[in-house]
């Protein structure tokens, strides 16, 4: 039988980089050039034919994802990747957003996601969160969202990557070093003390391909299970089923201290 793909939930705020890391592990290129043609699947009579299309990528969009980067992901998307010999399913999701009510619809999106692959179970998930951007509120309360989606023994099964290394320019590098240190070490040294594991990205496919070949590694240390993942088999995908999550729960919590907020003001 064959083995079955790794799958792999990418998380994080709008903008944080997992459409762009999810498709740098797929080998797209931004330049137009098609750096890798394992992800391109024409159908014809023979079957799947792999075929880079050159001058013709744009009249037959149709077929495959075009090269150009999208508009925002609205929708919870897969990318399937080989890499060091295995299969991973990577699972991209729309961004988290500083309002609560929107988060409320994202975690249904990803609910019904979870959903649409069982049996299989989500191995791991990757938490995005740009470099420059201060653990401010919002960005602390989708932190804490990702949180609750895992759940704390499966924590172990997550990594915190950072992105935009690529652009820190030698003069400024000191700053961010400082911050990821102190994101690290103080802000979120919780999910340290959890197991998280943590990973700078500077946005290449090959550095892409280093953070699955980490997570082979860290899929043999750990065999917990998704949180979100227990409850929607457990409860289902209906709104009110949502709202049972831990992470349903907490959205909730942030939302009443969001029109709360309100008032006092
Ligand atoms: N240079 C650089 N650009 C990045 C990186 N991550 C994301 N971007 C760019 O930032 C923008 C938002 O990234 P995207 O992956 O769509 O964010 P998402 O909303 O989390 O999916 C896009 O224009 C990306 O090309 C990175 O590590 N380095
Ligand atoms: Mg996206």
């Amino acid at each position: 039988m064959p083995e079955e793909a790794i799958v792999i939930l990418l998380l994080g705020a709008t903008k944080s980089g997992k459409t762009n890391f999810a498709r740098r592990a797929a080998g797209y290129s931004y330049s137009g050039k098609c750096e890798s043609m394992s992800h391109i699947k024409l159908p014809t009579l023979l079957g799947y034919l792999p075929v880079c299309f050159g001058r013709w990528r744009r009249a037959a969009a149709p077929y495959y994802h075009r090269a150009d980067f999208p508009k925002g992901t609205t929708e919870c998307t897969e990318y399937s990747v080989k890499a060091h010999g295995k299969e991973f399913r990577l699972i991209d999701t729309p961004g988290l957003d500083e309002n609560p009510r929107l988060n409320r619809g994202i975690l249904q999106k990803i609910v019904v996601k979870l959903d649409e692959i069982r049996p299989q179970e989500v191995g791991g998930v990757i938490y995005f969160h740009t470099i420059s951007t201060r653990l401010t509120g919002p960005a602390r309360s989708n932190i804490d969202i990702f949180e609750k989606v895992c759940g704390e023994p499966f924590l172990r099964n997550a990594l915190f990557v950072t992105t935009m290394w690529d652009v820190v320019s030698a003069p400024g590098r000191g700053k961010f070093l400082g911050m990821a240190e102190e994101l690290e070490r103080k802000q979120l040294k919780n999910l340290k003390a959890s197991g998280t594991s943590f990973y700078r990205f500077s946005n290449s496919e090959e550095k892409a391909k280093e953070v699955l070949r980490l997570y082979i590694a860290i899929l043999h240390k750990s065999k917990a299970r998704l949180q979100l993942g227990e409850e929607v088999a457990r409860w289902g995908t209906s709104p009110s089923d949502v709202q049972k999550t831990e992470a349903g729960k907490l959205i909730e919590r942030q939302l009443k201290r969001g029109s709360s907020a309100c008032i006092i003001i």
